[in-house]
């Protein structure tokens, strides 16, 4: 039987610049990594869940993660094989029992990255543009190689007006044949909404997501300006039911949020069954968060580029060098929290 072994590795990166969510303001980026090992094969996975998005805070998320752990480490599972490792009835159970968002994604892709034997081409990353008008402005006029076809671009914090005002001057600075997508994270009322529709070309708007906090309004926001939709938040609860709506462009899937790859790979399916785009999209996760969702689009959502422009955030990467599937990562240790010596010698043995 093959020696198995569970860690976790608690990261802080510094933010360039404070990251302003919904109701909080970060300057670091703090997470778990989970570490597997089955013999001398290596899975990772991370949990960072998101302040003012996750439910679960990172001590809640921690906690379950050590019971995961904990009985990896008592030898409670048995796989014969690493195909054999998603069927282990032990595991499947104690997954069963598993029931935060960020949890579950760290620890089903830590099994997922221990089946891998060879890593995707990574894809392009669909490009996104928050802070200020003048800062994106100054970004496209400096624009250098191929134009995307799309940009993502955020919305919703200010006034009504000056989104009308961003959007119209963000269109005027792109080729005619570049389109964007927005982002109002259900910040608008719907009368705000088809306000804004009403005053941009929406024919050069592939979607905007969650435009309002009710989803029920969102087909009649479509049916009344002809501006498409995608679902985020919405289907970040567990209990949402896909269903067909009139409008709908796209499913946005964000793993730390959604929970458990299994809920990603049925929403995937879903939105294929339904003829909508369905598209990976980041957390602020770390470079190996990262390269997690990078395959996962690359392996389930081959014809999108996945939301993964969130990187340039950080001053500093995660890993310094190449990640090989199977073998140990090269983790910097001026990232990892301090107190857990255990965790910093296994580091130092793995690098
Ligand atoms: O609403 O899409 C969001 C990042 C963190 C939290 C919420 C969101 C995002 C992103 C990620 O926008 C980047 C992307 O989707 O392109
Ligand atoms: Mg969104």
């Amino acid at each position: 039987m093959k020696h198995c072994k569970a860690d976790i590795l608690r990261y802080r990166l510094p933010l360039k610049q404070p990251l302003f969510l919904k109701y909080s303001c970060l300057s670091e980026r703090e997470g778990l990594i989970l570490r597997l090992s089955i013999g001398h094969r290596y899975g990772y996975g991370e949990i960072a869940p998101l302040p003012g998005f996750s439910r679960e805070n990172l001590s809640e998320a921690e906690e379950q993660l050590r019971v995961f752990c904990r009985a990896f480490n008592a030898g409670g599972f048995k796989p014969s094989s690493f195909s054999d490792l998603a069927n282990c009835a032990s595991l499947t159970e104690t997954l069963g029992a598993l029931s935060i968002p960020s949890v579950l994604f760290g620890i089903e892709s830590a099994l997922w990255w221990l089946r891998q034997d060879h890593w995707f081409v990574p894809p392009e990353t669909g490009p996104l543009f928050q802070g200020s008008t003048e800062h994106i402005l100054q970004r496209l006029d400096q624009w250098q190689g191929n134009w995307p076809n799309e940009f993502k671009l955020k919305i919703g914090r200010g006034s009504i007006e000056d989104d009308c005002v961003r959007i119209n001057l963000v269109l005027k600075a792109l080729p005619k044949s570049v389109n964007i997508k927005l982002d109002a994270n259900q910040q608008w009322t719907l009368e705000q909404a088809i306000r804004v529709a009403n005053s941009i070309d929406v024919k050069r708007v592939a979607f905007v997501e969650e435009p309002t906090a009710h989803v029920a309004e969102f087909s009649e926001l479509y049916e009344k300006t002809g501006l498409h939709f995608a679902l985020d938040e919405t289907v970040q609860n567990p209990e949402y039911l896909l269903h067909p709506m009139q409008g709908l462009a796209a499913i946005v899937i964000k793993p730390t949020l959604v929970g458990g790859l299994e809920r990603c790979r049925q929403l995937v399916t879903m939105g294929r069954s339904l003829g909508v785009r369905t598209v990976f999209s980041s957390s602020y996760e770390s470079s190996i968060g990262l390269h997690i969702l990078e395959q996962l689009s690359a392996q389930w959502t081959p014809e999108e580029q996945p939301g993964l422009d969130t990187s340039s955030a950080f001053i500093d990467s995660l890993t310094s060098e190449m990640i090989i599937a199977g073998q140990p990562v090269s983790i910097n240790p001026a990232f990892v929290s301090l107190g857990d010596t255990g965790l910093k010698r296994s580091l130092k043995e793995s690098s």
